[in-house]
């Protein structure tokens, strides 16, 4: 029985990283076409993060991710099809067309709105704890932000905040070495971000952040404390991006990393390492379903209305 568990959990993770992976794939290959016109921060490399972390959470539990986006609302049970929509500045999408890549939002899956102020969603994921605190919920909250967000003043104050009051909620950054092209090490003296949890008086741990049965167990520790009130935790996930900081194009030529480095990581890629998860049947079927979901997700954008104010605005009204 517990096998059997085990199997549907790594099924299910591992489907859930192959979404996150196909749909960056193919919004890559559709870039050049500039229909989609607003600046993505891809997710291609993170996968095991979003997805072992979202899979131990509760549909009611909230995420409040950064900008690098997609892969946190799809993992949380975002719709695929606002989401293409959204990219494509189109009505239907989860923000009315009027967001983009870095304002995705889905409030019936818990994704309450991703943010491009570096650090300004911590202290908003601490308000929705304390929220859950005072209306008696047993939900929990999530702030989720990179290594860069670690440098910012609001980051420090909520973690003192949340400890104080022991709030419900996991604090979780992703690290990739890199805040846009500046290595970790030339932004900081101390590089051990799980430490600075011991300061405020929380839990904090560094994990492989590629290894998604380890993202999904710590995280899982982590929920367990905040949900019966022991409080907040800093879990620090090591992983990597794949593609420039903006943009859909690798960036070996900027000189900031090497060909060397890029290649090391890809060789633990999470998606890849997860593929022995799943029979050769079951990954087939997985990829083609998730390529017809791909398909009518981008039909759908492609006949969805602009928002209306920007016809107004062209019909000069
Ligand atoms: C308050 C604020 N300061 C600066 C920026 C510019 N900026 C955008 S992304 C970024 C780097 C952040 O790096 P990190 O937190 O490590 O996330 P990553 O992009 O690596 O996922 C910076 C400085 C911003 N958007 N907001
Ligand atoms: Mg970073």
């Amino acid at each position: 029985m517990k096998t059997d568990g085990q199997r549907e959990l790594k099924k299910q993770l591992y489907y859930r990283m192959l979404l996150l992976r196909r749909s960056e794939e193919r919004i890559v290959a559709n870039y050049h076409l500039r229909e989609m016109r607003s600046p993505p921060h891809m997710y291609m490399g993170h996968e095991a993060v979003a997805a072992g972390v979202c899979a131990a959470l509760r549909r009611e539990d909230v995420i409040y991710p950064y900008y690098r986006s997609h892969g946190w609302y799809l993992a949380k049970g975002g719709d695929l099809n606002e989401m293409i929509a959204e990219l494509h500045g189109r009505a239907t999408g989860c923000s009315r067309g009027w967001g983009g890549s870095m304002h995705l939002i889905h409030i019936p899956s818990g994704v309450m709105g991703t943010t491009a102020i570096v650090s300004g969603n911590i202290s908003h994921a601490a308000g929705a704890a304390l929220a859950f605190r005072m209306k008696g919920l047993n939900a929990i909250s999530v702030a989720i932000f990179g290594d860069g967000a670690t440098e910012e003043g609001v980051f420090h104050e909520t973690l003192n905040f949340a400890a104080v009051y022991k709030l419900p909620m996991i604090f979780v950054c992703e690290n990739n070495i890199y805040a846009t092209n500046t290595h970790i090490k030339d932004r900081q003296a101390q590089t051990d971000i799980f430490r600075r949890a011991d300061g405020y008086g929380m839990p904090g741990m560094r994990i492989d952040g590629n290894d998604v049965l380890r993202v999904y167990d710590e995280t899982g520790r982590a929920v367990e404390r905040a949900r019966i009130g022991d409080g907040p935790t800093l879990l620090e996930y090591m992983t990597y991006r794949y593609l420039e900081h903006c943009g859909v194009n690798e960036d070996l030529e900027l000189g900031y990393r090497t060909e060397d480095e890029v290649r090391r990581w890809m060789s633990i890629d999470p998606v890849h390492t997860a593929e022995k998860f799943v029979s050769e049947q079951e990954r087939k079927n997985m990829e083609s379903e998730i390529s017809a979901k791909l398909d009518e997700a981008f039909a759908f954008a492609k006949s969805s209305p602009w928002p209306e104010t920007l016809i107004a605005e062209e019909a000069g009204a």
